[in-house]
């Protein structure tokens, strides 16, 4: 065996049963699968070969999955002038202004940093949009380098995003279209950014017809806006039903659903459902750029996650920015989305809090079409997991903890040592706290 992982608790989806109830050890072959997964037995010598690593009731999950992020704007804030109004739409003039002073290198080197951080942190799959509204298509040809030259250890998706629209910006459609053939593995699209309404049908349209004709996927941004009236995510859910594409299109941000009538809303919850297609919110960003209109009452920013995973839509979160025009902070950590998406959207009953883990693991791994046996941890797939010194997820939610072991088909591919904090607390000797809490029945 190359690698043995004794004594894990695993990951096994959300709701009560989250959790496996007894102890497993994953044996890992020399091709880097998972060759057993056996129950735990403290009796059992270990294996004298390979990489041992002792558990000890860690949370053993599939990786994290990142369905939204933007690497080509990745740490540029600031550049070339900082976000004032810390809207949406400086934010997007701000990096229309970056963009004409890219280079190769310069994307390269960003992208790359922040994936190095993401793997760090767990993160092995990764949807990235990338703006293609650019002449020289030069963030896509540097993302696909970065693509190609990380396939061993994580896997990048990248959408061909038109930041300043498809209809509505000057050969909108042939840079879409050039994408794919510099290899975009998603179609995106922004129909709110769209100068009528009109246009942003026809964008959508236009999508689907590219996504289609090439067999991939469609991720738009849509309906980014606190604008009741902005309603694509219907135009994209019926685009969705009537084309191939049942399940393979999601709908990003659709902040306006935050502003939406009961009535429409119900209507709404049925035709999502129906149409299979995901959604994906993103708390930092749009809890960050939404309301920045309003007086009070102001709004949270916010697409209806609770109802439409009550609906049985699949929703997942995304980080969106790390260091850009839309927000100057950002690390990239699923768990900090998890965790801040957690409450935007309210999902604190204990029974929810492990559905806002599986929003950043196996939900999100739906938003990308990971097939089953390249996600998740079963024998004969790829041993690509992550070991954390949490009992839960609902743990690893509530103390933020960074993965002990991160492994990529079968290779440890970060290792974070555990360091307590010493406490001197008075009248006792200095101790390590772990911020562990008395045994919760209910986080459990
Ligand atoms: N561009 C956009 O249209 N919306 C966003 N949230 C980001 C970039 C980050
Ligand atoms: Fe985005």
């Amino acid at each position: 065996m190359r690698m043995i992982v004794r004594g894990a608790r695993l990951h096994t989806g959300e709701g009560r049963g989250a959790v496996a109830a007894s102890l497993v050890d994953v044996e890992v072959a020399e091709d880097g699968r998972i060759a057993h997964l056996i129950p735990h037995d403290d009796e059992r010598e270990p294996p004298v070969t390979g990489t041992l690593i002792e558990a000890h009731g860690g949370l053993l999950t599939a990786p994290f999955v990142e369905p939204h992020v933007h690497l080509d704007t990745a740490l540029t804030a600031g550049e070339p002038r900082p976000n004032a109004s810390g809207t949406l739409w400086e934010g997007i003039a701000c990096w229309s202004e970056r963009k004409r002073t890219l280079t190769r290198e310069d994307v390269v080197a960003r992208a790359t940093e922040v994936l190095r951080w993401q793997a760090a942190q767990g993160v092995l799959y990764v949807r990235t949009h990338c703006d293609v509204t650019d002449p020289g298509l030069i963030a896509l040809d540097a993302l696909a380098e970065v693509r190609d030259r990380v396939r061993d250890v994580l896997t990048l998706q990248i959408v061909a995003f038109p930041q300043e629209g498809i209809v509505s910006f000057p050969d909108g459609e042939r840079l879409m279209r050039e994408a794919v053939v510099r290899g975009a593995d998603v179609i995106g699209a922004i129909p709110h950014y769209e100068d009528t309404r009109e246009d942003g049908v026809d964008s959508l349209r236009f999508a689907f017809e590219l996504a289609e004709r090439h067999g991939l996927r469609v991720d738009a941004h849509c309906d980014e806006i606190d604008d009741e009236q902005s309603r694509f995510v219907e135009v994209l859910a019926t685009l969705a039903l009537r084309s191939g594409l049942r399940g393979r299109a999601t709908a990003s941000h659709t902040t306006a659903m935050g502003s939406y009538n009961g009535a429409y809303s119900f209507k709404l919850q049925r035709l999502l459902e129906r149409s299979g297609i995901n959604l994906v919110s993103n708390p930092f960003a749009n809890l960050n750029l939404q309301g920045r209109f309003d007086g009070y009452p102001k709004r949270r920013g916010l697409t209806q996650v609770k109802e439409m995973l009550a609906a049985g839509v699949n929703v997942a979160f995304g980080h969106d920015d790390v260091m850009d025009p839309w927000n100057a902070l950002g690390t990239g950590n699923p768990l900090q989305t998890a965790l801040m998406g957690l409450y935007a959207a309210q999902l604190t009953g204990t029974d929810e809090i492990p559905t806002a883990f599986s929003m950043v693991t196996d939900r999100a791994a739906r938003v990308l079409g990971l097939d089953e046996d390249a996600y998740g941890i079963a024998e004969g797939a790829p041993a690509n997991f992550v070991l954390l010194p949490a009992t839960s997820p609902a743990e690893a939610l509530r103390r933020q903890v960074r993965p002990r072991f991160v492994v990529s088909r079968g290779r440890v591919l970060a290792e974070t040592p555990v360091a307590p904090t010493r406490l001197s607390w008075p009248g006792e000797d200095p101790a390590p706290v772990d911020f562990h809490p008395r045994p919760h029945p209910r986080l459990q």
